[in-house]
C-alpha cells in the first residue's frame, strides 16, 4: 500500500525508533532530526512518518504531507534562530539522493549565497 513502512528504508526506521537520530521537532505526521553529516551549521532534515521515495511522489499521493513537510521546514529555521535557510529536495541518484525516502534539507546558520549546498 501506498506510503507504508518498508524494513529496509533507513529513515522508515529512524521514524520507528529503531536507529537513533537527533530528533528535533516531531509532528503526527512528520519527523525533523539532525543530519548525520552536516554541510553547515544548521543541517536538518523533514521527513514525513509515510514512505514514499521522494518529495514529488509525496506530493503526488499526499499533497497535504508535502504542505506540512514545508511548514515544518519552516518551524525547524525559527527554533534554531535563522531567518534566511535553503531547501533542498534531491530527487534522483544523480542529483545526489542516497536516501529514497521523501526529505527536506533545511541548511542555514551560515551565509548560504556561494554555495551549491
Ligand atoms: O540526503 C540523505 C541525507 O541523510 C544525507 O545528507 C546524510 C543523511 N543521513 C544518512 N544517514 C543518516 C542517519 N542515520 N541519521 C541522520 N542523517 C542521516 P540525500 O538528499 O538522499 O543525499
Amino acid at each position: 500500500m501506498a506510503g507504508e513502512a518498508q524494513s529496509d528504508c533507513l529513515f522508515c526506521r529512524i521514524v520507528a525508533g529503531e536507529i537513533p537520530a537527533t530528533v528535533v521537532r516531531r509532528t503526527e505526521r512528520t519527523l525533523a532530526f539532525r543530519d548525520i553529516a552536516p554541510k553547515a551549521p544548521v543541517h536538518v532534515l523533514v521527513i514525513p512518518h509515510a514512505h514514499y521515495p521522494d518529495a514529488a511522489r509525496l506530493a503526488a499521493a499526499e499533497p497535504e504531507i508535502a504542505g506540512e513537510l514545508l511548514a515544518e521546514a519552516g518551524r525547524v529555521a525559527e527554533d534554531e534562530g535563522i531567518s534566511d535557510y535553503r531547501l533542498i529536495f534531491n530527487t534522483g541518484a544523480g542529483a545526489g539522493q542516497t536516501v529514497f525516502h521523501a526529505h527536506v534539507h533545511v541548511l542555514g546558520g551560515t551565509p548560504m549565497t556561494e554555495r551549491m549546498i
